[in-house]
This record gives structure tokens, sequence and C-alpha cells, in this order.
């Protein structure tokens, strides 16, 4: 019998997550495998020497060790019969990627983590920033309608999502104060959409289950 796709993932990891979630979507099986950062798996780092995740190894051998590539082949590979991955290609979703990957998250890191940054008095600066770089934008986008890809969710949907997650957060009370409505509405919808929760089961560390795995 062909193995199926191994993903090494962490659970909280935004990148994994979207992987996660893309590959659930296309209904690809494939086997997850929790690490912790601090003590990647050998095997994973012979696969993979960057040392990050996701990487997903596939049944002929080849490695995918970006986050983004694991989402084009699980939509690629079982021919994008929802079209998530057809509707996400547009002028408008590449940049928000390219923003959410590139600015926000570079803002986001320093907002979350200021002491390992430039110090808690940036906090504020970043959490502006990262307003200002992608919430913005974003929430424009979605007021013309509810998800990136017109009517129905799409591929750019899932992997700025658990990034937005991430950043709304840090400070809960200071997020729902944002005047940005459609921009809230989509991630009230993201957080409780079973695809999301299919996507965050707790693994046991080291022992590649196929997913999602049974709930305990
Ligand atoms: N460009 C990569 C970024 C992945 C990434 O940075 N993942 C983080 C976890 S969220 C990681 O593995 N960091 C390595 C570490 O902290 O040791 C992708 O899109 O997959």
């Amino acid at each position: 019998m062909t193995p199926a796709p191994l993903l090494y993932t962490y659970r909280r990891c935004p990148y994994a997550m979207r992987a996660r979630m893309a590959l659930l979507q296309a209904g690809v099986a494939f086997d997850a495998f929790e690490i912790v950062l601090r003590d990647k798996p050998a095997e994973m780092l012979a696969l993979s020497p960057k040392g990050t995740v996701p990487v997903l190894r596939l049944p002929d051998g080849q490695v995918l060790e970006q986050s983004l590539d694991i989402m084009r082949w699980a939509f690629v590979e079982t021919g994008d019969t929802g079209g998530w991955w057809a509707s996400a290609q547009s002028a408008s979703n590449f940049e928000l990627l390219a923003i959410c990957d590139g600015g926000f998250k570079h803002h986001l890191d320093r907002y979350k983590y200021p002491e390992r940054f430039d110090g808690v008095d940036s906090k504020v600066h970043h959490r502006e920033q990262a307003v200002d770089v992608l919430l913005k934008p974003l929430d424009a986008q979605l007021q013309s309608a509810g998800q990136l890809g017109g009517q129905g969710p799409c591929a750019a949907d899932i992997a700025i999502f658990p990034f937005v997650r991430q950043f709304a957060a840090v400070e809960p009370g200071w997020f729902g104060e944002l005047p940005l409505l459609a921009l809230s509405r989509w991630l009230g919808r993201w957080l409780i959409h079973p695809l999301f929760e299919a996507a965050m089961p707790k693994l046991n560390v080291g022992q590649p289950l196929p997913f999602p795995a049974p709930r305990s």
C-alpha cells in the first residue's frame, strides 16, 4: 500500500495551520507528526535542514517545505474540485498574502513578543503598523464579499486567517474595539468554522497519526 503523505507540524504554528486546513479541505489523507520546535526530529531535519514547519513528505519522496507550496499541492493534486485554489488567484489576494507573510508577520512578532525584539516600548508601534499594512486593506477587501474567494472561501482565506487570529488573541479586548467590521465578522466565522476545528486536534508529540486524529 502506498504510504500517506507525512506532514511535520506544530499545532499552534500559523503556517502549519494553513497547511493542515488546505490538506483537509482538499480531502487529502495524510499522517501528521507533531513536533516541538526546540527539539526537532532528526528525520525531519534530514528531509528539510532549514528546520521550519510545516514540511510535507510525499509518497514519491518529494519534500515540500513551504506552507504555500503544500497548499498549492493539496488543491492542485486533487483537481481543485471546490475551486478554492482557482478562486484565490487574483492580484488583490496575491498582494494580501505577500503582506501577510512579509510586513504583517514582521510586526505581529514584534507586537506579540516585544521583549524578544526592540523592547516593550515598541509594542504599540508594531500593533498600529500591523493594522495599517494588512488589517485595513483586508477589511476593505472583505467589505465587498465576506470572503477573499468572493461569494465563498478560498485558499487565501485559510492562508491569512491563522495570522489574523494570532494578532487578535494578543489583546482581544482592544482588537474587539477596532472599527474593522468586515474583518471582525470574517475572523469570527473562521474561528468557529468546522474546517478550523478539524485542523486543531491535540496530537501527541512524535507519533505520526492519520489526520484528523480521533478525539480524546
Ligand atoms: N516560510 C515558511 C515559514 C514557516 C515557519 O517559520 N514556521 C515556524 C513555526 S510557526 C518554524 O518552524 N520556526 C522554526 C523555529 O522556531 O525553530 C513556511 O511558509 O512554511
